[in-house]
């Protein structure tokens, strides 16, 4: 069963975006991926937010870059919780993005993450915090995702040069 929907406004959005499907898959976490242009599929942008959780969808995740209205207004369309990711952009480095993203009024809230691959990786991480609050297998993985990192970081002293 698909839990997540991970939406992107461009396929340029995809190097980035894809960090998440892969941590997605890493998590054993189900998902399908989208591209929906705020600005050039309005009105595809309404319909799959108004039918999203109807369809099975638990949690979207949505990247956009520049004057990032994507994720605002899929939480505009849906009660479902939605995960923005402001992408890097070459103009403005991503703080276009995230200023986009971030900003949104009281009443209709987007959980923003930070510019660009660790955006994209956490977003994943918070879809599946979110997941695992009813599904007890999916906050196993979890778990064990953070020992694995703490692990990792502990061993990596022994790495350093002279
Ligand atoms: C946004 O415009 C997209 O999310 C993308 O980050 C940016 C540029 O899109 P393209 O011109 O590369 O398609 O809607």
């Amino acid at each position: 069963m698909l839990t997540v929907a991970v939406v992107m406004g461009s396929t340029s959005d995809w190097p980035t975006m894809k960090q998440a499907t892969a941590l997605l898959s890493q998590l054993g976490i189900s998902f399908e991926k989208h591209v929906i242009s705020a600005h050039r599929m309005p009105d595809t942008l309404g319909a799959f937010a108004k039918s999203a959780r109807g369809a099975g969808i638990d949690v979207i995740i949505a990247g956009a870059g520049g004057a990032a209205h994507l994720p605002g207004m899929l939480a505009a369309n849906t009660t479902l919780p939605v995960i923005g990711v402001p992408i890097k952009t070459r103009t403005l480095n991503g703080v276009d993005s995230l200023l986009s993203i971030v900003q949104m009024p009281a009443g209709v809230p987007v959980a923003t993450m930070a510019i660009g691959e660790a955006g994209a990786k956490n977003a994943a991480l918070t879809a599946a915090a979110i997941l695992s609050v009813r599904d007890q297998s999916v906050a196993k993985r979890l778990t064990a995702f953070r020992q694995a990192q703490t692990l990792a970081a502990q061993e990596s002293e022994a790495r350093l040069d002279d």
